[in-house]
């Protein structure tokens, strides 16, 4: 019988993800035994409800599959099972991040949390002046908080002063594309100032925070959410820490808010949990507690800070002017490019980042004025500060080709213009010299950890 289609598709996809450069900072390549767990036997089952509490029978290995990654994330992250709870059920990040909302606020309560071209996330709230983007500012009302203009950085102080006017009941730091560690002790201390609960995601750094590479926020918090798949270097997934040692006073009950969430996830926002997704979270939790996963997050954060170095050096706006983690920003307006034109030329060079907005941003996210790139997926191939120069240089020369290339104001130019670019792009003998090197650089480097 012919082989199914989608399995030479996803052969093609392991030579692109072994040939070009992943450079995209929410990515990362799993463990060969988080792929196996992932595509286990466990995906047939249902199993709504919580460990010894399932509503179908059938569930014992799946409760002890369950209860062992809840055990490892709490040894991991160094918590009391007395004070923390956490929940390994939610889907993904933004189903997180609902589920602490729906467990904690009532309809139209306040949220106060970072601007999305400042480094924040779409789940966060995001919504438009008299347009609401993400469903949940339909629900809750949603203010943010932005960096201070010159430095690109927070203001605490300035925060502090929008929380107190603002009085929101929740608090939340975390994102996308904010270079520079978060200060979880003012922002704990922010949230408790004005009587907010205190939400930190760490979608982003949970591997730095594992390895203590970046700073824990679990003594500043009273949730910590944060995905699987990014620098932790697990399947696609989430999870949810929140405290037992919390009361939370509804109407009518008294429950912990580690309860409150549990009910949240499930029957509140979602049914049967992925357990299959759940054994990868677990098998990865494990690889995360190793030494050699704490030598992987130093050098990914040594290898982020060598790009951002050789950017800067080139001339490039790097926003903040460095980072602190595993993700860099450039905002390219002053070098007169496009963040869309960059991000397919390196594309055409076997470089793959993401356009991205910047801070004071004036562009469409769609054609945004920067670049996002970052080094967990290079790391986790074993490269280090000198490959990462090497790197570097190629996508100087790209970005300095990119200059040539304006986007037309007009629907219809602009689209003749995507047209002509994305073809010349293709056929050009310098992008496709530097595509060469890199994929015979990309190729010397195993992808996947063993
Ligand atoms: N899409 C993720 C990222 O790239 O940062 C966040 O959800």
């Amino acid at each position: 019988m012919k082989r199914d289609a989608v399995f030479d598709l996803i052969t093609k996809e392991e030579s692109r993800q072994t040939e070009e450069l992943q450079m995209i900072p929410s990515e990362n390549y799993a463990s060969a035994d988080v792929r196996q767990a992932v595509g286990s036997v466990l995906m047939n089952k249902y199993a709504e409800g919580q460990v010894g509490k399932r509503y179908y029978q059938g569930n014992k290995n799946i409760d002890a599959v369950e209860d062992l990654c809840k055990k490892r994330a709490l040894r991991l992250f160094g918590l009391d099972s007395k004070i923390w709870g956490v929940n390994v059920q939610a889907l993904s990040g933004s189903p997180a991040n609902l589920a602490v909302y729906v467990a904690l606020l009532e309809p139209k309560d306040r949220i106060m949390s970072m601007f999305l071209p400042d480094g924040g996330h779409l789940s966060h709230g995001w919504h438009l002046p008299g347009k609401s983007v993400s469903f949940v500012s339909k629900i809750w009302e949603v203010e943010f908080y932005h960096v201070e203009p010159t430095t690109r950085v927070f203001d605490y102080d300035e925060i502090g002063r929008q929380a107190k006017r603002f009085s929101p009941k929740l608090i939340i730091s975390g994102g996308t594309a904010y270079p520079r560690e978060i200060d979880h002790k003012r922002m704990g201390e922010i949230a408790r100032s004005v009587g907010a609960y205190y939400l930190a995601d760490i979608a982003h750094e949970a591997g730095l925070v594992a390895a203590g590479v970046n700073h824990s926020p679990f003594s500043h918090a009273d949730v910590v959410t944060m995905t699987t798949h990014k620098t932790l270097r697990g399947p696609r997934g989430a999870m949810i820490f929140s405290r037992r040692n919390k009361i939370q006073v509804t109407s009518n009950k008294r429950i912990t808010l580690a309860d409150a969430i549990d009910q949240a996830v499930f029957p509140g926002i979602q049914g049967g949990p992925h357990e299959h997704t759940i054994a990868g979270i677990a098998v990865s939790l494990k690889e995360a507690s190793t030494s050699s996963f704490l030598r992987y997050a130093k050098q990914v954060v040594a290898n982020a800070k060598t790009l951002a170095g050789e950017l800067e050096k080139a001339g490039f706006d790097v926003v903040t002017g460095g980072t602190d983690k595993h993700l860099v920003l450039v905002d390219l307006r002053s070098s007169g490019i496009s963040g869309w034109v960059a991000a397919w030329v390196l594309e055409n060079a076997g470089i793959i980042v993401n356009k991205n907005t910047v801070p004071a941003e004036t562009a469409s996210p769609f054609y945004p004025s920067g670049i996002r790139l970052g080094s967990p997926a290079l790391t986790t191939r074993g490269m280090k500060e000198h490959d990462m120069r090497r790197i570097a240089a190629w996508m100087i020369e790209m970005l300095r080709y990119s200059a040539r290339w304006k986007i037309p104001d007009g629907k219809e130019k602009r689209e003749r213009f995507m047209r002509k670019f994305l073809s010349e792009v293709s056929e050009d003998k310098s992008v496709a010299d530097v595509y060469k090197q890199v994929r015979s650089f990309a190729k010397r480097f195993p992808t996947f950890p063993e």
